[in-house]
């Protein structure tokens, strides 16, 4: 653009700008692309933006975009201009803030994208411009890559498998030790850099470095995928790391789990190979030219290095006798190295990283350390935390600290480590012995514990020389959840540390026995519990596709995905959060897209499981009600028929449940024929699930366990004129049989908080989640629990699969903590929190509950107090959002809003009474209600 042509777009721009500045009530804030503040190396062409509006006074109600205007520049310059070389979307009349489609000019390779929005108002008035925010877009096709893959093989032989099972686990775990490699290379830099960035692959895991400093603060980077499909490149920037002359980058490969953690037990693992690394730095200089860095045979290698063996169960050995400070530097001696040989590229193809990284996310003290027996120490962090321990040490040199670690401890105050099957968790630190305080903290590992076992430690630790690192993927934390009930505040916060504990790039089962898996089981209502936790919208939508990415061409989907455990056992439950995630995504972020790209291989699924079909029914089932209170408390899994739910009963149920998803999605992508067969072929399974399971005499589905009743009344299996009648059933069985406690698992823990509260006994569901005795989560807070456990009977049942940190028994819990005590859910109808349904229950003894959601569109908040029948309910609606607001009240007169008849109240319209509330439509803006039940 001319420069008489770019001062008048900025004048024009400046004064769009000015002229309703004072007077818009919306100003635009928080943008994102595809989910994320400004993310680099994004290879989606069509990215999807997003911006949330602010009231400029708080105070203001009914406030709504009207339209919106995005501008888009190839540089900060131009976008401050009001230079719209790359997209100016010109006015467009529309209450959209968030899924909003690229279509700017095609977006190549590298394009760097500054941009930033302005919104008008309800009364048409324009905000001023935001703040600008932008992306960059990777490498998107395989010509970009000049680099190739290098490393250094090694061949293992495995020992043959013998009858001793134990001698060939610790052969097994031998022969798969390998050190990190260490890779380097050299170059000069003659002309000043404008900007540098590093596109690279280290597959398990990779740390970069440029002379001498660590490129970005990812850790266990990159994320995990299924990699015979997919790859993942990172993408940093490294400008301020470059100089002028001699330069050096050195890239740390750890095994993570291409180099597989185990081979033959307790399951084969795939095992992908050595690691392996593809990089390269891209250099513009200012005058215009480029230099290209790239991984190719005239780059050094070695496995010489301090990291002597690294596995994510086993844990990290580290000899800082070997370090060798200074090759990340120019002018580094590698002449002991060798050349990097070019090994095999993945079979995956290389595509952009797009969700968060892991990243240390906290860091711990210890509660205590205490000397157990002369040079053995226990530390205790406090909290079951998943990461690793950063230590500090001074002391001879070859000394060697050992760090254990275990989620509890034996009565004699030894770790307890008989649940972690055959990982090792044991990080060893040889120090290099110089005078000074020695830091350090593993890279290529990570345990699940609370308490940590100290030996080998030159004197006496302290508080001080160790510290807990809390890692996991870095998504926005959300989560905002107080009560009047300790218990339940507890109970939240071990939801939050249970969950957070198992984001490992992948949603884990457990985070410390020889498992860490991406079961899809555990997710299915979970993952919506998880929507209040943290922001997982990117963090789904690519585990959705590590789900696609592991189907395999008939169409079966595992229970495990990426599936490095191969369990196809073509079971409807755990495959179906397959078709679950997607719904998630779509009902709290409005996100059509997964929806769309994942369809085809959702349906492919449902006709390949058709092929299952006897009798109108599938009986395909691997796992049950997965751990049921059982009747021993030794038992993992209960052998008692009267506690175990039939499985054809579970499978048709989901299967039903499935196809009607399939339904809803079809509709919302144009495929009505499709939907319309979807729907008619669950209506005929309904049809055959009520002739085979339905006791009309009783009220009961087959033998009548608890999941027997909770699934036909959750998915609406149930005749209309039935449904008291099995409820009633379900409320007596959990009183004779549970006494109003939990007797469910996994399956039947999905959905239970809701169908009693849906079925007006929100009353026993907080009696149940409230218990202190045996089983509940409040059983295990009252055992020392500080996070969920997989099994009711943790603290009795055989160690052989019992994790102390599981998320798949919190089923809907979070789900009901705050959709249902708070309030706060999404219209299904107009979802992403467009339009949100503001309706608490409010049981028992609870006498307030606060609790927020960011949702897309920004923070909702409820406060509700209750003092006897009156109710006192504070609420905030974020602008260009609305609500169906549901008022505990004997009559819509009883209602006042800011002390005067709500009725009239600006932003509300007084609706209908329904089930004992008060029911408004509400503008955005913040509200005080007061009210007197009915009660
Ligand atoms: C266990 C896992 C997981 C569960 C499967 C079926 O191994 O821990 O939680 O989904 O079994």
């Amino acid at each position: 653009m001319k420069t008489s042509a770019l001062v008048l777009t900025f004048i024009a721009a400046t004064l769009s700008g000015c002229f309703t500045r004072d007077a818009a009530s919306l100003k635009p804030a928080t943008l994102r692309c595809e989910y994320r503040l400004n993310p680099a190396g994004i290879d989606e062409t069509r990215p999807r933006l997003s911006w949330i509006v602010e009231a400029v006074q708080p105070q203001a109600r009914g406030l709504k975009q009207t339209a919106y205007r995005i501008i888009a520049s190839s540089s900060r310059e131009k976008l401050v201009a009001g230079a719209a070389d790359l997209w100016d979307s010109g006015r467009v009349a529309s209450g959209s803030t968030t899924q909003i489609t690229w279509r700017g000019k095609p977006l190549g390779s590298r394009a760097e994208v500054y941009w930033r929005v302005m919104v008008w108002d309800e009364a048409r008035r324009g905000s001023a411009w935001s703040e600008p925010a932008y992306f960059t877009m990777g490498l998107l096709s395989a010509a970009d890559w000049q680099g190739r893959w290098i490393g250094k093989e090694e061949s293992i032989e495995l020992p043959k498998p013998t009858k001793d099972k134990q001698q060939d686990q610790e052969l097994e775990i031998r022969a798969l030790r390998l050190p990190a490699r260490m890779a380097r290379k050299e170059f000069q830099l003659t002309q000043p850099v404008r900007r540098a960035v590093a596109y690279v692959s280290g597959i398990g895991l990779f740390e970069l470095h440029v002379n001498g400093r660590r490129a970005g603060d990812h850790v266990l980077s990159p994320n995990l995928t299924q990699y015979d499909k997919r790859v993942f490149y990172v993408t940093h920037d490294v400008t301020p790391l470059l100089q002028q002359g001699a330069n050096a980058v050195g890239l740390l490969l750890g095994n993570g789990r291409w180099w597989a953690p185990r081979l033959r037990q307790p399951v084969p693992m795939v095992m992908y190979g050595t690691p392996r690394a593809i990089a390269q730095i891209e250099i513009e200089h200012t005058d215009g030219s480029r230099s290209v860095v790239a991984t190719d045979g005239t780059w050094r290698v070695t496995d010489a290095g301090p990291i002597r063996a690294n596995n994510e169960f086993d844990g990290e050995e580290y000899d800082a006798t070997l370090e060798m400070p200074a090759w990340t530097m120019a002018g580094f001696d590698d002449s002991k190295w060798q050349s990097a040989v070019p090994v095999k590229p993945p079979d995956g193809r290389l595509v952009a990283q797009m969700a968060e990284p892991l990243k240390v996310i906290e860091t711990l003290k210890p509660k205590s350390v205490k000397e157990l027996r002369p040079g053995l120490f226990i530390a205790d962090m406090g909290q079951n935390m998943v990461g690793w321990c950063r230590l500090k040490v001074r002391g001879p040199q070859g000394a060697t600290v050992q760090l254990r670690f275990a989620e509890t401890l034996q009565p004699d105050g030894t770790l307890y480590t008989a649940n972690l099957r055959s990982a090792l968790v044991t990080d060893r630190y040889t120090l290099k012995g110089t005078k000074s305080v020695e830091t350090w903290e593993p890279r290529f590992t990570y345990h699940g514990f609370r308490f940590v076992e100290i030996t080998g430690f030159p004197g006496k630790p302290t508080a001080e020389s160790i510290e807990g690192r809390v890692v996991h993927d870095a998504m926005t934390p959300m989560h905002d959840f107080t009560c009047s009930n300790d218990l339940l505040n507890q109970i939240h916060r071990n939801i939050v540390w249970g969950i957070k504990g198992n984001y490992r790039s992948i949603p884990t089962d457990c985070p410390q026995r020889d498992e860490r898996q991406g079961w899809l089981g555990d997710r299915s209502m979970v993952s919506r519990s998880e929507a209040y936790i943290h922001d997982v919208a990117a963090f789904y939508s690519k585990w959705e596709q590590d789900i696609e990415d592991s189907q395999r061409p008939a169409g079966s989907v595992p229970d495990v995905a990426p599936s490095y455990w191969q369990f196809y056992n073509d079971s409807v439950t755990w495959p179906g959060t397959f078709l679950l995630v997607p719904g998630m995504l779509y009902e709290y972020y409005g996100d059509m897209r997964a929806i769309e790209r994942h369809y085809p291989a959702m349906k492919k699924w449902v006709m390949y499981m058709r092929g299952f079909m006897k009798d109108g029914l599938i009986g395909k089932d691997s796992y049950g009600d997965w751990c049921v209170p059982p009747e021993d408390p030794k038992l993992i899994h209960s052998k008692d028929p009267a506690r175990i739910t039939d499985k054809t009963l579970i499978a048709s149920a989901y299967f039903i449940h499935l196809e009607r998803q399939m339904a809803r999605y079809g509709r919302l992508i144009g495929k009505g024929n499709e939907a319309a067969e979807f729907e008619d072929h669950a209506a005929q399974m309904q049809t055959a699930f009520q002739r085979r399971f339905y006791k009309p005499e009783w009220g009961l589905y087959d033998n009548g366990t608890q999941t027997s009743s909770v699934l036909p009344l959750s998915f609406g299996l149930t005749p209309e004129s039935e449904r008291a009648k099995v409820f009633g059933n379900l409320v007596t069985r959990i009183g004779s049989e549970s006494e109003n406690h939990i007797g469910v698992g996994l399956i039947g823990a999905q959905w239970l908080m809701r169908a009693l509260s849906d079925n007006g006994r929100a009353d026993l569901a907080y009696t149940m989640a409230t218990q202190t005795t045996y089983p509940g989560w409040g059983y295990m807070i009252s055992k020392g629990a500080t996070t969920i456990w997989e099994l009711w009977n943790g603290d009795t049942a055989d160690p052989a699969m019992n994790s102390g940190n599981h998320v798949m028994q919190i089923g809907d819990l979070g789900i009901w903590l705050y959709a249902y005590l708070a309030g706060i859910r999404p219209d299904i109808e107009k979802p992403g929190f467009a339009h949100v349904v503001l309706k608490p229950v409010m049981p028992g003894d609870l006498t307030f509950v606060r609790a927020s959601h960011a949702s897309p569109r920004g923070r909702i908040e409820s406060y509700w107090r209750k003092n006897g029948a009156r109710v006192e309910w504070d609420v905030t609606l974020p602008p260009n959002s609305t609500a169906t607001i549901y008022v505990p009240a004997r009559s819509g007169n009883d209602v006042t809003e800011s002390g005067a008849s709500a009725a009239k109240a600006q932003g509300l319209r007084f609706s209908r009474m329904e089930n004992g509330n008060a029911v408004f439509e509400a503008a955005s803006g913040r509200y005080r209600f007061q009210s007197v039940t009915a009660q």
